[in-house]
């Protein structure tokens, strides 16, 4: 039975300064993240045959999980991979939106600003703990924001994008103020990973 692991952070704590401040990265990454990590094995235990799955593949399908766990795995699962995700979203590097993206982008919400200003909204305004995302649903983008650790994925979504909006991921640095954090986010997006996801997926 292999459990699943923390991954190791594609950068180091102090690198997405000073936008993510080292000690929010080093506390998110080693307490939080490793706290849904440890709570998502401990609610899989009793049912081995699941750590044959990927942790998406469980959530994509949560309604197949046992019942006595199925909360649990949704909110420790959806923890795990969603913090995964996030990780892999960001960069040390300022980076240009690569083409196809851009393109697509522009298309549907009518140019990267008002791209940017529909996310950053939609990350305002999630009340209370949760995230927002860029998706593609039936091969169209969109915006979509879920509560608490839910994925996009158990709703048929692709996620490319997102961002963490649990007062963790911003409290010890901007304090209250989440639309400082947010206008921050865009300056270590990883844009390569998401136009990767996007060409896979398309
Ligand atoms: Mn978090």
């Amino acid at each position: 039975m292999e459990e699943f692991q923390l991954p190791k952070l594609p950068y180091d704590y102090a690198e997405l300064e000073p936008h993510f401040d080292e000690e929010t990265m080093r506390t998110h990454h080693q307490k939080h993240h490793q706290a849904y990590t440890d709570k998502f094995n401990a609610a899989l235990k009793d049912h081995p045959l699941l750590f044959q799955k990927t942790a998406e593949e469980i959530i994509t399908n949560i309604n197949e999980i046992p019942e006595e766990i199925r909360t649990a795995v949704k909110n420790n699962g959806g923890g795990f991979i969603n913090h995964n995700f996030f990780w892999e979203s960001l960069s040390p590097e300022q980076q240009e939106i690569p083409e196809e993206l851009k393109k697509l982008l522009e298309e549907t919400f009518g140019s990267i600003d008002e791209f940017k200003e529909k996310f950053s909204e939609a990350a305002l305004t999630q009340f209370g703990s949760g995230w927002a995302w860029l998706v593609l649903n039936n091969g169209n983008l969109e915006i979509v924001k879920t509560s608490n650790q839910d994925s996009p994925l158990t709703e048929g979504k692709i996620p490319l994008l997102n961002i963490d909006v649990w007062e963790h991921s911003y409290y010890l640095k901007y304090k209250n103020r989440r639309p400082d954090y947010i206008k921050a986010f865009w300056n270590v997006v990883n844009w390569e990973k998401v136009s990767k996801r996007f060409l896979e997926n398309k």
